[in-house]
Order: structure tokens, then C-alpha cells, then sequence
């Protein structure tokens, strides 16, 4: 069988690396005697070609690529084309997520309401579903997991609370990213992202560090986002952690990012259909909600002075 046939192939892009993408393919070997298929994932040094530049397509990782001039010797290849991508979370920036899974720790840092709603919001303005990893569960009692898991109940959110050092969560963990095409591990630095990374696919031996004594903070060793296989066709990536996202989002189109505030707003309407929900008659929405003075303060920083259109972020 001819091997040209096969010149130009689908892959995904893995990771970024400098002016590099690496992608990975499924490599076909067809012998030349029998039509016995023999395949295995090899990962690529990638290019693009120019005219990707021209058209202001820009690839991250987690796009699906057609790759030519391949040379199967030196792994190298030109990527030649790009997929419409079927989601796209801008930060950490990756195509075609399926699932974010922010990762909050309950302590060593300690969880913050104000940070683990900013992640939450990140997911919520990019139109994917969160699912929140409650990390580091060994470190506090059973009483304080179930106020924790409550906690977030009320924010209108499932978690999933884990521990590598005694492995409580892991295999339900597990169990919903097999099920997932692409999911992201999402998180402040330190909560033990890379950690879980490498307790689920120990292959990977990735770095981690301790959160720092003094500062109580990560200390942002994961610098770029990658892709790692877990299970048949599913995968995950690690990301690097960052502390405080930032908000872009219109002031009318805020509450409905919380999902606590929609299911007050599907119950019953707002006396005016622009209400802001602060202090405007006929508001249904419950101003003793956990979160309502989050949503205020912050819904007032975004009237008084409007973000710019990129998402930028403090880290
Ligand atoms: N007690 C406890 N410590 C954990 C657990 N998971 C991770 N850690 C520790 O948390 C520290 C930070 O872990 P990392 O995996 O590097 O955290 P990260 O979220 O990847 O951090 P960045 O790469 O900076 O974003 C390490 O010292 C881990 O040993 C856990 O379940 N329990
Ligand atoms: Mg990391
Ligand atoms: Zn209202």
C-alpha cells in the first residue's frame, strides 16, 4: 500500500514549545504485504505554514491540525490547516475544551471565596461547565469537608473533593475524565494541579514544588499548558496556575454567571428587564446569598470603569 496516501494527517495540538507546536498523530503503518494495521501515537516538532499566519488563524494547544511534509525520521511536520474549534477557554487558553475542572484547595493556600469565584466566572464567560476539585481534603476534618461541600452546593455547584495523599476522591475522579474529551485543570498555583497529573497518569512525572512558608502561595512552577492522554481518547491538561483572573464581562450579562442567581431568576422575573439586581424595586434576586456582595462589589468596578475587551490577568 502506498505510504503517500497517508502524507497529510490529523493530530492535536499538545503543547506549545518557543515558535513550536507539538502535535500528535496517530501513526498507520501499513505493511506492504498484508492490510494488517499497525498504529501508535508519535508526538511531532511543528511548524505552520505561513498562509495560517495570514489568515490571523492562531493555533493553541488543544486544536485539531492537519499535518504534511511530514518526516517520520526527525519528527518534524508543517501544520497546513485548522479546525473550527468547538469551544475555546481564553485563560489558561485552550480549543476544544470539554470540561474545566477548577481546582481549589481547602487550605495550604487556603481557599478564597473572592479567587475560586473568579475561576468559576472564567469558565462560565467562556460558555463551558465547571466542575470544581475540592484538593488537599487531608488536611482539614470530615465536619469541615461537609461545610465546604455545602458551601459550594449553595453556589449551585457539584465538587469533587480529592487527596493524593490518602487517594479519598480519586477514582471518581478518574471515572468523569474518561468520560470527557478534553478536560482542564484550572486553579491558583499551588493547589496541587500537577500533582493530581501525576498521581493519575504516573507516566507523566511532572515537577511540583511546595507552597511557599511566607507567603502561603504557589510558587507557579507549571509554565506551559499540555496535553496528556488518560484512558482511550480522553485527555487532560495541566495548566500554570495563576491568582486572580479577571472579569470580562458586560454589567447586564454578570449575574447570569452565577448559577445560584439564574435559578432565583428561572423561578421569577425582576420587576424592570434591565435590572442590575442592586437596589432596584421589585428585585427577586436574594441579597443574603453568600455571593451577592462579590457580585456587587464587583459589578460596580465594571460600571465604573469598563475592562478592555482582552482578558487580562494579575497574576
Ligand atoms: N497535603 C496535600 N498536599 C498536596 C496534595 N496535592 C498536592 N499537594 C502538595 O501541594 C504542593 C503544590 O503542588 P503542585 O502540584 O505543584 O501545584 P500546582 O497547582 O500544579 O501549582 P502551579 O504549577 O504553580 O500552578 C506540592 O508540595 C504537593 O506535594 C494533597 O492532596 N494533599
Ligand atoms: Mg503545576
Ligand atoms: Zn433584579
Amino acid at each position: 500500500m502506498n505510504k503517500n496516501k497517508f502524507k497529510n494527517l490529523k493530530g492535536i495540538v499538545v503543547a506549545l514549545k518557543a515558535n513550536f507546536l507539538i502535535v500528535e498523530i496517530n501513526y498507520v503503518d501499513f505493511t506492504e504485504w498484508s492490510c494488517d494495521q499497525f498504529s501508535e501515537k508519535i508526538k511531532l516538532l511543528c511548524t505552520r505554514r505561513a498562509k495560517l499566519d495570514y489568515q490571523g488563524l492562531f493555533i493553541d494547544v488543544g486544536d485539531i491540525v492537519c499535518v504534511e511534509s511530514i518526516d517520520y525520521k526527525n519528527k518534524r511536520a508543517v501544520i497546513c490547516e485548522v479546525e473550527p474549534r468547538t469551544s475555546f477557554l481564553k485563560r489558561p487558553a485552550v480549543a476544544n475544551v470539554t470540561l474545566v475542572s477548577i481546582c481549589i484547595s481547602v487550605d495550604e493556600p487556603l481557599f478564597d471565596i473572592e479567587q475560586a469565584s473568579r475561576f468559576l466566572l472564567t469558565a462560565e464567560c467562556s460558555n463551558i461547565k465547571p466542575l470544581i476539585v475540592l484538593t488537599k481534603i487531608d488536611l482539614i476534618s470530615k465536619d469541615d469537608l461537609i461545610l465546604y461541600v455545602d458551601k459550594l452546593k449553595c453556589w449551585g455547584y457539584d465538587c469533587i473533593p480529592v487527596s493524593i495523599k490518602n487517594s479519598q476522591g480519586i477514582d471518581l475522579l478518574i471515572e468523569r475524565f474518561k468520560k470527557t474529551k478534553l478536560t482542564v485543570l484550572a486553579g491558583p498555583s499551588g493547589v496541587g494541579k500537577t500533582s493530581l497529573i501525576n498521581h493519575l497518569i504516573p507516566t507523566a512525572s511532572l515537577p511540583i514544588s511546595s507552597v511557599s512558608k511566607k507567603l502561603k502561595r504557589g510558587t507557579h512552577t507549571t509554565r506551559h499548558v499540555e496535553l496528556f492522554g488518560i484512558g482511550e481518547g480522553s485527555l487532560l491538561a495541566d495548566t500554570p496556575g495563576f491568582n486572580r483572573p479577571e472579569i470580562v464581562c458586560d454589567p447586564s450579562g454578570f449575574a447570569s454567571l452565577f448559577p445560584e442567581f439564574r435559578t432565583q431568576l428561572a423561578k421569577s422575573q425582576c420587576k424592570f428587564r434591565n435590572c442590575l439586581h442592586r437596589d432596584e424595586p421589585g428585585c427577586v434576586i436574594d441579597k443574603d446569598l453568600e455571593r451577592y456582595s462579590f457580585y456587587r462589589k464587583n459589578l460596580e468596578e465594571m460600571i465604573n470603569s469598563p475592562p478592555l475587551p482582552c482578558q487580562a490577568d494579575s497574576a
